[in-house]
Formats: structure tokens, sequence, C-alpha cells
């Protein structure tokens, strides 16, 4: 199983009467030596074990926190950090096409997928293009059976996109169509020749890679191939349950940019998992009550910043409207011909991802009251869950929206104090997600 040594790590130190330095610099190369073993990139365990060090050695703990808290709280945050963000899954309407290589797991992820959605209300059908392996029309099939939705396929076919033609016809009353492919040994011609003929067919909203877990950091490569070759939208890891190398994979595709939408953790139809790197990681620690932990390090982070707001008049408003300014034709162009640094390595996508951000900050902020938008040190963690809700969003964004916030708050006062050097400027680009 995935990071069980780090578990084990994990559960020793939690199990200590107090976590003195000796104990937190224990505890750091225990992480070490359990992410090495767990495939995770050796310059990444490298950075992460110094911040984790360097923060849990400090002299400040915030708030209420003992040191063990404190220590065990940013374990979790660097871990979760370095797997990825939480992708954002759609439960709607949809064609998915599953590829990858040879037993990566697509055959049984599409039965867990339509499993999956089934159970949210939909209707899935599967579809059978694998028309190498003589078994794979007979495994999909079962799948389709055991989940109770409708397949189709022809045991006898040898065009894939043919099948996938005829499946859509017939399967044209399901909500959600799941494709199933063949794999081979590696990405080739002829694998990508047929994955563009599905595609061009089938014209799915989303092309899912299928990895499994076993393979650790070269599921980032695996990624970038198909990437490349076809083009993929997110990544299912699978194999979870049974690989210990599973912390490389999943890291290595985060670090990639890869979307990370599902991991497979078992055989059956139920062991399929939307990927939540913090969920992830708190059953990971096995902290029992880690969400309470949490929550107490964000007041003591909130009581910190609240004395920031309180010294200037910047509120939130001014932030969107500074945001806004920002996209406005020209302005960006301008400031990225002032950059200290090469701009082409920053997305080409720049604006759009600003003006998305934008969009969703205005949705929230219309869920807050003026009272929250002039004094946002009041969005604690009930107030965060109800603007979200109200939104339609999600928590975490409004939690990143005060942070961004109060980071150009902070970027504000520096520019006021005439100390904007080079750094500044990149760390605010980078603040705003630009970097
Ligand atoms: N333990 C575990 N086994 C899995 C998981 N996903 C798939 N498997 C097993 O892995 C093996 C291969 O899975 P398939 O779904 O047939 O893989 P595939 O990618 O369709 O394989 P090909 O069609 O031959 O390329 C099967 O024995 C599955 O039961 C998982 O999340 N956990
Ligand atoms: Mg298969």
């Amino acid at each position: 199983m995935v990071f069980d040594n780090l578990k084990d790590s994990i559960k020793d130190f939690a199990g200590l009467g107090v976590a003195d330095k000796e104990a937190v610099e224990d505890l750091v190369q225990d992480i070490q030596r359990d992410l090495i073993q767990a495939d995770v990139d050796i310059q990444l365990v490298k950075e992460l074990s110094e911040d984790i060090k360097e923060e849990a050695l400090r002299e400040d703990i915030p708030g209420q926190l003992t040191r063990k808290e404190h220590v065990l709280n940013i374990v979790y945050e660097h871990l979760a950090a370095i797997l990825g963000d939480e992708p954002a899954i759609d439960i709607e309407p949809k064609r998915v096409l599953l590829i990858g290589l040879f037993g990566a797991g697509k055959t049984t992820t599409a039965g867990k997928l339509a499993n999956f959605y089934r159970k949210r209300g939909l209707t899935p059908g599967l579809i059978a293009a694998d028309v190498h392996r003589p078994a794979a029309y007979e495994q999909l099939k079962q799948n389709a059976d055991k989940t109770d939705v409708p397949f189709y396929g022809d045991p006898d076919a040898t065009d894939a996109a043919a099948v996938v033609e005829a499946g859509m016809d017939e399967l044209d009353t399901t909500d959600v169509m799941i494709v199933d492919s063949a794999g081979r040994d590696s990405m080739d011609d002829e694998l990508r020749e047929e994955i563009t003929a599905i595609e061009n067919t089938f014209r799915p909203d989303e092309t899912l890679l299928v990895v499994p877990a076993d393979i650790g950091q070269s599921a980032r490569e695996q990624a970038e191939t198909f990437q490349e070759a076809v083009g993929i939208d997110g990544v299912v890891v699978t194999k979870l349950d049974s690989s210990a190398k599973g912390g490389g994979a999943l890291s290595s595709c985060a670090a990639a940019g890869a979307n990370i939408q599902f991991i497979g953790t078992g055989e059956g139809l139920d062991d399929l998992e939307i990927y939540d790197p913090e969920s992830f990681v708190e059953d990971l620690l096995g902290v029992p009550d880690l969400e309470s932990l949490i929550e107490k390090a964000q007041q003591s982070i909130d009581e910190e910043t609240a004395k920031d707001f309180m010294q200037g008049d910047f509120d939130l408003q001014d932030f969107y409207e500074q945001m806004e300014q920002m996209t406005e034709m020209g302005a960006m162009d301008q400031i990225m011909d002032m950059l200290p640094f090469n701009t082409s390595k920053l997305p080409d996508n720049v604006m759009e991802m600003q003006e998305e951000k934008i969009g969703a900050y205005r949705t929230l902020m219309d869920s807050m009251t003026q009272e929250e938008m002039e004094d946002p040190k009041l969005v604690d963690d009930s107030r965060a869950k109800r603007i979200a809700q109200g939104a339609g969003r999600d928590k975490q964004e409004v939690r990143e929206m005060i942070k961004q916030y109060r980071q150009a708050k902070n970027m504000m006062d520096k520019f006021s104090g005439g100390d904007m050097k080079r750094g500044g400027m990149k760390k605010m680009m980078r603040q705003f997600g630009m970097g």
C-alpha cells in the first residue's frame, strides 16, 4: 500500500510525549527515507524535508498549537502540496475516452466510472473499443452487467472507430458514454493513429489517461508522452492499494501539471475515489483530529492577519478592482514588458486564467456581506463555507481568494513603501497565478 512506511513514521512521532528538536529531526529523516521509497523525486524530497525542518523548528508556533500539532500540520500541508490540486469533477452528461498502456486498468476503470456516474443519477453506457485483445469485449460486458448499465460491443470487430460509431448510435439514450480502448506496450504510431481515429468519431469531452501506481515517477513521462501524442484532459492513477510506489506516481503527475481526477484503490467496481490530496493525506497520516487541528491553525493564522487588515483600508472591493485593472487590454502586456525576467516562460493563457479567476472571485464576493467585503478577517471557516455554498463553489476557493487578497494587500504596502524590487514583482506575478 502506498506510503505505508510514512504512515508508521508519522504514527510514531504522533505517539511521542514531547516533540523536541531531536524528534523533529528524526521525523524529517524518516519522511525523507519513506518518500524516496515511495519513488518521490529526490530533489522534491530534499526541498520538502528542508522546508518542513525549517518551519517545524521555528520558535514562534502559531496560536494555540503545541509543537507536535504544529509539526504534524506542516507535514500535512507540505505533503498535500506536492500531491497536487483537487480536481473539479463535473457530474453531468459527457463523453469519456479511456486510454493507456497494457494492463494499466482501463477496462476496470471504465466499469468503475460507469458505476460512479450511475450512483450520481446519470445514465452511463459502456462501449468496448478494444478490438485487439480477444477477452476485452467479455471483460467490459461483465463490468456493464455488474453495475447494470447499457453496453455496446462487437466481438468480431476490427475497426475501433467503427465500433465507437455504432456504439454511439446504439447508446444514444445514455448521457455519460464511456469508451474503453486498447492498450499497447508503449505509445507508438499505431496506438496514436487508433486513438486519434476514435477521437475523431467520438469527440470526447474528456480523454483520460489511465496509469498504474506501480510505475512510480515514470507516470510523469507517460503523461507527457500521451499529452504530446494525442492530448489528455486528466489522469486516473490505479492500483494505489497494491503499490508502494504510488507516492511517485501521484507527485510526479502533479508536478507535470496533469490533472489527476480519480484514483483506483482496488479491483472492485466501488474502488474508485475522486482524487483529493487533502483527505488522502488525512487518511494517510491517520491522525484522528486532524480536521480540528487544521481549523485551529487556520484560526490562529486569521488572528495574525487580522492585525494586517487593521492597518490599512485596502479591502476586498479594492482587491477586485485591482485584479480587474490588471487584465484590462494592454495593462498586462505593459507589465510583462517591464518584467526583469523571461516572460516567454509564462503560459500562453495567462490572460484567460486571470479572467476566469476574476469571474470566480466575483461570484464569491456576490455571496459575501458588505461587512465581510470591508473586513475580510471576519471570514472564518463557517463563513467561508456559507460563502462557498452561496456561490456554488468550493470553500478552498474562498480561502484562496482571501489569501491572495492578503498577499496583494501586503504587496500594496510594499509598493507604497517604495520597496519594490525585482523579487517583489516576481512574487506578485506568482501570486496572481502568472509565474
Ligand atoms: N489492486 C488493484 N487492481 C486493479 C486496479 N485497477 C485495475 N486492477 C487490476 O489490474 C489488472 C488489469 O486491469 P485492466 O482493467 O484489465 O487493464 P487494461 O488497461 O484494460 O488492460 P489492457 O486492456 O490489457 O491494456 C486487472 O487484474 C485488474 O483487476 C486497482 O485500482 N487496484
Ligand atoms: Mg482493457
